[in-house]
């Protein structure tokens, strides 16, 4: 694996011992690998997800929404450990047969409904709310412009730079080389658009915001991978003045420690089942309870 005159072979096979952070969980198979029914508690909404930048994006939605007063948006958020293979037990694939956290299901109808892909999720909720997803036109284009963006555009930051420059067992040139520089394309993509616009649709704060920012934000803000300084994020003075404004608000702050099972020392919540929960895993240490 790391011979640089590596000749692929005629026909792939699975090498399991590939190294890499994630080569436990790693195969070339869908599928469950066994048997375990999810976990359901009393809310309307059921979330199966992880504090990741693709699972925060549902819970700080769901934040937003109740910080707006849809009482109705109760969820309960239940972890999955990626790590350990919760994604792969039958009752995890039954509602997202791709593995991959964030999934959902809305119990309110008759039948309950599943859905995944945090684009989606985000979707169905604020279609369900009708908040943070404009309804005039050309608006509501440019919103779906802005988060189908961030669902092409961030598996090269992620899988990409993310993997080879924080998680491939060794650092190679080549793929980091190619994955900075999309990165930083990337970065000068949104701070052109915020330079013009308080939020990426426009004036109004939208899911196309909440989807990008765990990602982007997270970046500038020096959350993710350790790479702040090797790609010189102070340079991107708008896209740093957004990330620092969504950061501040307190259902992000909210949103953003829901499912979190590791970090920097700051509060993390591994499962919520009211706001009571959040409002205790954010209180400061020693606070009376
Ligand atoms: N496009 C998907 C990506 C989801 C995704 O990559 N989730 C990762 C964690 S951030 C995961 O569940 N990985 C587990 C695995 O690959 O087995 C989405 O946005 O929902």
């Amino acid at each position: 694996m790391t011979d640089p005159t590596y000749i692929p072979p005629k026909v792939w096979t699975w090498d399991s011992a590939s190294g890499g952070r994630f080569a436990s969980i790693n195969r070339p198979i869908s599928g469950p690998t066994h048997e375990k029914d999810l976990p359901a508690g009393a809310h309307p909404f059921q979330l199966y997800s992880l504090g990741t930048p693709n699972g925060v994006k549902v819970t700080i939605l769901f934040e937003e929404l109740l910080a707006a007063g849809h009482a109705d948006a109760e969820y309960d958020a239940w972890l999955i450990n990626i790590l350990e293979g919760t994604q792969f037990s039958s009752g995890f694939v039954g509602i997202n047969p791709n593995s991959k956290i964030p999934a959902m299901v809305d119990r309110r109808g008759a039948e309950p409904v599943r859905v995944f892909e945090s684009g989606s999720i985000l979707v169905y909720l604020a279609e369900q709310f009708g908040k943070f997803l404009p309804t005039e036109h050309k608006a509501r284009t440019e919103c779906f412009n802005w988060l189908f963006w961030q669902m092409g555009a961030t598996p090269f930051l992620g899988g990409g730079f993310g993997h080879f420059y924080a998680y491939a067992p060794e650092k190679y040139e080549y793929p980091i080389n190619r994955f900075a520089m999309e990165v930083k394309r990337q970065l000068d993509v949104l701070d052109k658009q915020l330079a013009e616009r308080e939020y990426l649709t426009g004036s109004d704060y939208t899911i196309a915001d909440m989807a990008v920012w765990p990602w982007y934000g997270g970046m500038v803000l020096g959350r993710l991978y350790n790479a702040a300084e090797f790609l010189a994020v102070h340079e991107y003075k708008n896209l740093l003045r957004w990330a620092e404004a969504i950061g501040a608000r307190a259902a992000v702050q909210r949103g953003r420690i829901v499912n979190k099972a590791w970090g920097d020392g700051g509060p993390q919540l591994l499962e919520r089942h009211s706001a009571a929960d959040v409002d205790a895993a954010l209180a400061p240490a020693g606070a009376a309870k």
